[in-house]
């Protein structure tokens, strides 16, 4: 793939720039395959980043996402807005018309955002929008607004993406079981994977995805829980082991609203930049059984993005 480069902007002291050379995966994907989270950057001269973000990003393009996917074996994308590009979509609806129906898309909308907007983004692919936590990447926002959202989208048929820390969970507990539409939680409400997997913690975004049968799971992310971190596929320990028994608890329980992501390219990485295709080869861990990938991988994504 083409190196990263940073457009008009300078990234973010530390940033690492994505992996050039993923390796082929060992992991042979399952045919209609869905990499069901993933960014496009920019590029920054095309498609500035937004004044009110809190990173600055080396360019991802389209393109070279197209090319992940072909390389890696996916057959699709689901992209999602990132931040860094704030409530202006131009970048994803730039590469979801790019895609040919080969991606979805999950945007940012505000408040003011008009039926004529949402239309022309559902024409293009979009399929949900992105509610953000996580204090780190966003500004606060009153959360009758976002309700409103909510409301609005539901009658495109739209989901809502939520993205959080686990201590957040009990706070945010309210809000997320008023919401009116699915939901999808990114990276399994991030937990602290030092803790039990048996512990309160955990327990508790299991109770949410018990109890609330709208709720759906990312696995993904193993490179951004993982305190172990990514130690050789075929040495003594798996890579992002510590990541695998909760990935692998909430696959097995609720095979059926389970969705997998590479996360490419990895924003705000800055110990490590994994290997794509390594990381495809973590899915066989979480997912053991042909039936669990294709549900996984293939069913529960198509089901969720292109049932209309
Ligand atoms: C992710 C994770 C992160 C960033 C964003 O929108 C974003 O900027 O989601 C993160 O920094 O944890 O899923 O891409």
């Amino acid at each position: 793939m083409t190196k990263p480069t940073t457009g008009d902007f300078t990234k973010t002291p530390g940033w690492l720039d994505w992996y050039t050379g993923p390796s082929k995966p060992r992991f042979k994907l399952p045919a209609g395959a869905v990499d069901a989270h993933c960014h496009v950057f920019g590029p920054g001269a095309l498609f500035p980043y937004a004044p009110e973000r809190k990173y600055t990003p080396c360019d991802a393009s389209k393109e070279q996402l197209f090319a992940l996917r072909d390389h890696l074996g996916f057959d699709k994308n689901v992209i999602v807005q990132a931040t860094c590009h704030g409530a202006d979509n131009r970048a994803l609806v730039d590469a979801l018309i790019a895609a040919k129906g080969k991606a979805r898309g999950v945007a940012t909308v505000k408040r003011g955002v008009t039926d004529a907007e949402i239309q022309a983004m559902h024409d293009a692919g979009v399929r949900g929008v992105r509610f953000n936590f996580v204090k780190r990447l966003v500004d606060f926002t009153p959360k009758d607004e976002l309700m409103e959202i909510a409301s609005r989208i539901a009658k495109w048929g739209w989901h809502v993406v939520i993205y959080f820390e686990a201590v957040d969970l009990p706070e945010l507990w309210d809000f997320f079981t008023a919401l009116p539409t699915t939901i999808v939680v990114d990276h399994m409400g991030r937990p602290d994977v030092s803790l039990p997997v048996s512990g309160p913690q955990f327990a508790l975004f299991q109770k949410f995805m018990r109890e609330h049968h709208n709720v759906w799971s990312k696995v993904s992310c193993p490179e951004r829980l993982s305190v172990t971190g990514p130690k050789a596929l075929n040495g003594e320990q798996n890579a992002y082991a510590d990541v695998i028994p909760f990935a692998k608890a909430i696959v097995e329980e609720f095979p059926n609203r389970v969705l997998w992501g590479t996360d490419w390219p990895h924003p705000n990485l800055k110990d490590h930049m994994p290997d794509d295709g390594l990381l495809v080869d973590f899915i066989p861990h979480i997912a053991s059984t042909p039936e669990l990938q294709y549900q996984l991988l293939v069913d529960n994504p198509n089901r969720l993005y292109w049932n209309s």
